[in-house]
């Protein structure tokens, strides 16, 4: 993990957001990952999304595992609060921050190895428990940090970098996480912006468990031919299933888009999700549709990318929970401490 911070030069002419916030503001350290990781272009438009949301660094958490893509966090907006934690138990740490205060934006940000292998179990209960939190996988196929094992998303047939191809069946996230309850799940390409940023800012705006699986290719070890995750391979197989863009709140929606053919989603926290579909057969709100629509995709040798599948309508977790609206740190001392009356008549309840 690298400390150096990046140097600040702000200019007067620089863009700036409407807290009067620059990108560079949103920024973090300087990245110690391989110069054209995948995982870079993902931080960029991470800093981004949080920029053009206009979102205020210290109502946001972002957190990970271990791998190089669980080194994220620590590359985007430094103010924010953080917590690196244990290979494969970020989600756990999501749910306590979650309860803790559920009015924290919360980005995760994990890698397949980190997601699918050690910390599936976890994962799996994030997701069915709609945890409200944006839960990127910057997925390269291999476990980059550990110098290049397959991991449980490598394909069949793909190759190491030394040759040895991989016989085991891969994990798809998308389709476990949609078998599990997910409400929001997509899937992008870190070198496709344009698809990426909407979908990462209708993701931070879902009320719930939002998942986008990001192929990021690893320069060092799995970007040779051979790979179905280099930057060639996803290039020539992906096939985006709908257009998406994000709008913002309040702002004017134009739709230029041929009648019958673009869908408006609103999304709990005000914003909205545009649909446009580029293939009539796949709709993201339909849960076996999506499913179906993966695998079609995939046996053909093509990576579905865009918006997958969204519900809107499910409770998340801290609304099944009924925890307290805000912050426990802003719970009135009275209400923290109400008196040994009603402490009686609450353990009354019990007896
Ligand atoms: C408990 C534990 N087991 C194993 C490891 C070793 N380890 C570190 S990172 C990693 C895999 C990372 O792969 P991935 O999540 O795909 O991240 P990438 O480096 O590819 O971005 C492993 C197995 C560890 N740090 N901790
Ligand atoms: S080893 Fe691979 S995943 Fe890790 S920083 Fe280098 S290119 Fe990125
Ligand atoms: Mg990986």
């Amino acid at each position: 993990m690298s400390y150096i911070k990046k140097p600040k030069i702000i200019r007067d002419s620089d863009p700036r957001n409407k807290l009067g916030m620059t990108f560079d503001d949103y920024e973090g350290v300087m990245s110690t990952l391989c110069a054209g990781c995948g995982h870079d272009s993902i931080t960029g438009a991470i800093i981004q999304t949080v920029f053009d949301l206009n979102i205020e660094p210290h109502k946001m958490i972002k957190l990970s595992g271990i791998g190089c893509s669980s080194k994220t966090p620590a590359y985007f907006a430094s103010q924010s609060h953080g917590f690196n934690s244990v290979h494969g138990r970020m989600p756990s740490v999501a749910t306590g921050a979650n309860a803790a205060n559920s009015e924290l934006l919360c980005i995760g940000v994990s890698g397949d190895g980190d997601t699918l292998s050690i910390g599936m179990g976890q994962f799996s209960h994030a997701v069915r428990r709609n945890l409200n939190m944006l839960y990127i996988i910057e997925n390269n196929g291999v476990y980059g940090l550990t110098k290049g094992q397959f991991s449980a998303s490598a394909d069949v047939g793909s190759t190491a970098k030394k040759g040895a191809a991989n016989l085991q069946t891969p994990i798809d996230p998308c389709s476990i996480a949609i078998n599990l309850g997910a409400t929001f799940v997509a899937r992008s390409f870190s070198g496709d912006k344009e698809q990426l940023i909407p979908l990462l800012k209708a993701g931070l705006m879902h009320r719930g468990f939002a998942m986008i699986d990001v192929i990021s290719p690893c320069v060092t070890f799995n970007d040779h031919e051979g790979s179905t995750k280099s930057y060639l391979s996803t290039r020539e197989t992906k096939r985006e299933a709908v257009y998406t863009d994000y709008i913002a709140p309040f702002s004017e929606i134009e739709v230029q888009y041929e009648e019958g053919s673009s869908l408006e989603v609103d999304l709990h926290e005000g914003g909205k999700v545009l649909l446009r579909k580029t293939d009539d057969s796949f709709s993201p709100l339909d849960r076996s549709q999506s499913i179906n629509g993966i695998k079609e995709a995939s046996d053909k040798g093509e990576v579905l990318t865009g918006l997958l599948y969204i519900d809107e309508s499910q409770p998340d977790f801290t609304e099944v929970e009924n925890t307290i609206n805000g912050a426990l740190n802003s719970v009135s001392y009275d209400d923290l401490c109400p008196g040994s009356k009603a402490l009686n008549e609450l353990l009354d309840n019990y007896k």
